[in-house]
């Protein structure tokens, strides 16, 4: 069976996400697009010869729409995911699913009333090779207990439009839920230290910050998070455990020789970067979605990463460490 996928707001993401459908992964076919902008909608409709609506209600209602993937503005999610979850059609949604925990909460009471899971949150991590690897060397218990973990997040640079907590709330929250999904446990305490800022952007930012995460059996997490590093997309990761420590190598795919010498070449975005991870991932829910499964992050993932942003956002203001307050996991989700 051919999954018939309806996408809310065909962005940049969305429209990768498409393009992925159409020419590398199997059993889906986008059959239409809404957004709340008239223009894109009927240029990306015309583009692929799809479906247009303005309203996302309408889309979620259509017949022919047999799921639906949400790629639009985070504010905008939790009504279209409640909607799809009440038309009892499974829906994938960008990170985050929603920016704050209550809206997270409305999302998981509406599945709990339909009874199923079928909500997919997109945190593509957990789907690259390389931290595929690392959990599995984890979990396999070779290295013994995990201690502590290195993170960096490293952009190039962000745009204006990048409000001061997005440094928690859009970047380092792929942290948040791949520490969780690594370790297996929540993160129950965060603290954010301020090293010196960097010059060379925006003066609303605190760029770089440092994320400390604790997690339930005392891990310890640090997350390095610097969006306006001048040069490139730098994903570091680094386990160390009682008897061995695992790293994620270097991403490159090439080395390139030039005037600077002999080097590999760095990746300059997400899409660059974590392109298999994205792959992967839609080609897993679009397979599950037909066996009519539920795959990937849950809500209560979406759930416990707004939680621990929540917490992480208002570490950025106060001194100290402060609490992650999160509900006990309903059954839906054990
Ligand atoms: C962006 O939204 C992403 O999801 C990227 O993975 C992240 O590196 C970037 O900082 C975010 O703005």
């Amino acid at each position: 069976m051919t999954v018939r996928i309806g996408m809310i707001g065909p962005g940049g993401m969305g429209q990768a996400h498409i393009d992925r459908i159409r020419s590398v992964i199997a059993g889906g076919e986008v059959v239409a697009v809404s957004d709340i902008a008239e223009d894109n909608v009927r240029t990306v409709s015309d583009t692929y010869g799809v479906k247009g609506y303005t309203d996302s209600a309408e889309l979620i209602a259509d017949p022919d729409v047999d799921a639906v993937m949400i790629c639009s503005f985070g504010p905008a999610h939790e009504a279209d995911i409640i909607a799809c979850i009440e038309a009892g059609k499974r829906v994938f949604c960008e990170k985050p699913m929603t920016p704050d925990a209550q809206g997270a909460l409305n999302v998981m009471e509406a599945e709990q009333r339909a009874g199923r899971k079928l909500v997919t949150v997109g945190f593509m991590r957990r789907f690259d090779e390389s931290y595929r690897q690392m959990k599995a060397i984890l979990d396999s218990g070779e290295v013994g207990e995990t201690l502590i973990i290195h993170n960096r997040h490293r952009n190039p640079t962000v745009p204006a439009r990048y409000t001061w907590d997005m440094a928690i709330n859009d970047t380092g929250i792929h942290e948040i839920d791949t520490m969780r999904w690594l370790t297996g446990e929540e993160i129950v305490r965060v603290r954010v230290d301020t090293p010196k800022k960097t010059s060379k952007r925006f003066e609303h930012l605190q760029d770089p910050l440092i994320l400390i995460m604790h997690t339930e059996s005392g891990i310890w997490i640090d997350d390095e998070i610097f969006v306006n590093n001048q040069h490139s997309y730098d994903i570091q990761c680094e386990a160390v455990a009682e008897s061995g420590t695992i790293r994620l190598s270097d991403q490159h795919l090439i080395e390139r020789t030039g005037t600077v010498g002999r080097c590999n070449a760095l990746t300059m975005d997400h899409n660059e970067r974590f392109g298999g991870a994205f792959v992967r991932e839609v080609q897993e829910w679009i397979t599950a979605v037909s066996r009519d499964e539920h795959t990937g992050s849950s809500a209560w993932d979406g759930y416990a990463a707004a939680c621990v942003c929540d917490a992480g956002v208002r570490a950025l203001t106060e001194d100290g460490e402060v609490d992650v307050e999160m509900i006990d996991k309903p059954a839906l989700y054990a």
